[in-house]
């Protein structure tokens, strides 16, 4: 029981993707950090009794993070509105302001839907403060569902974090011109954060079966079709880190790893101390003056090291609330990370 309470007390915010930020139908402003892939799985199904039998609407979506807050994505859709065919929706995204879940965000999202041949955007912007999120997306399309003119819409949707680890939200988005047979498109989601990984997952009641910049502006045509009901399902987020993947092409150089020596933790009292937290060092840039020393404390309940980058050393395995403190004698930049978890990363510079 213990155990679990110290895996609850791990759930961290995600720099790359949280669901805790987003609602079921909005695009939002994330983008993923460099060098990560965000793979989000987004299953909706409808359940008929009779005939028993469940109609699936599998959509996923794969972006890679680049530099300067961009990413270039696409987004797979099974039964899309686009006459019920499967489509591709290639997209870049553009993270002009902010960053996810605090303040003001803004992102540009061009896009090109292949199935409709039409090329579509999305501006979006969202406020996250405390435990709301509040967000909004303005979207074109010039040749929406490969049918007649250039059509905008807008939605809007709402974001409450009930603890750190669990959220409700609920969306609506509608063309501004909507057909006779257009239903606004709304859904509704309770998110939660897996604890101690870096996945998030909802589930979701929603009557969007195209999650595409079109097709989420209103209820799945497809659906109309079949039932006046909404669908059910669930989103997952996964976060791949390229630089996990290092041994697949360098399979030789885990034979060759030579072990890093061991730096003992010093008595000295820091000038700066950096908390590690989320697994992430909070402070990931320090600066001190040669001949000052760095304490690093670990306030999560797994292990971390602090490995220099250049193979000079790394500290013992520091278990939860224990520390580690280093003095740095000679000016420069001290790149390190954890050995434990590759993507946590820190500098310390000395002047
Ligand atoms: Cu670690």
């Amino acid at each position: 029981m213990k155990r679990v309470l110290l895996a609850l007390c791990l759930a961290s915010p995600l720099s790359a993707q949280s669901l805790l930020y987003r609602t079921p139908d909005l695009g939002g402003t994330w983008v993923p950090d460099p060098a990560v892939v965000q793979f989000n799985f987004l299953h909706r199904f409808y359940y008929f009794s009779t005939p028993h039998q469940v109609q699936n609407f599998p959509m996923f979506t794969l972006a890679l993070g680049l530099p300067a807050n961009t990413a270039l994505g696409l987004r797979y859709v099974t039964r899309s509105d686009v006459n019920g065919n499967n489509t591709v929706e290639f997209f870049g995204r553009w993270r002009p302001l902010g960053r996810e879940g605090s303040g003001f965000s803004l992102s540009l999202t061009p896009a090109y839907n292949s199935a409709a041949s039409s090329f579509d955007g999305e501006v979006s912007g969202d406020w996250s403060g405390g435990p709301v999120t509040v967000s909004g997306s303005l979207r074109g399309a010039s040749h929406p569902f490969a049918q007649g003119a250039a059509r905008a819409g807008a939605g809007g949707g709402l974001v409450v974090r009930l603890t750190r680890y669990i959220a409700l939200s609920g969306d609506v988005a509608s063309f501004f011109n909507p057909g006779p047979a257009e239903k606004p498109a709304w859904g509704a989601a309770l998110s939660l954060v897996i604890p101690g990984s870096p996945h998030t997952f909802s589930i979701q009641v929603s009557n969007v079966g195209d999650n595409t910049i079109a097709g989420s502006n209103r209820r799945s045509q497809l659906l109309s079709a079949i039932t006046n009901k909404p669908l059910y399902g669930f989103e997952f987020t996964i976060p791949l880190h390229l630089s996990r993947f290092r041994p697949w092409f360098h399979p030789n150089e885990v034979s060759q790893v030579v072990p890093l020596r061991l730096i003992p933790s010093v008595a000295d009292a820091p000038a700066v101390e950096i908390r590690m937290t989320g697994i992430h060092y909070r402070a990931d840039t320090v600066t001190v003056n040669a001949g000052q020393s760095v304490r690093w404390v670990n306030a999560d309940p797994l292990v971390h090291t602090v490995a220099f980058d250049d193979g000079s050393g790394t500290s013992a395995e520091i278990p939860q609330n224990g520390t580690f403190t280093f003095k740095f004698d000679r000016p420069g930049t001290y790149p390190y990370h954890c050995t434990q978890h590759p993507f946590m990363k820190g500098v310390v510079i000395v002047k």
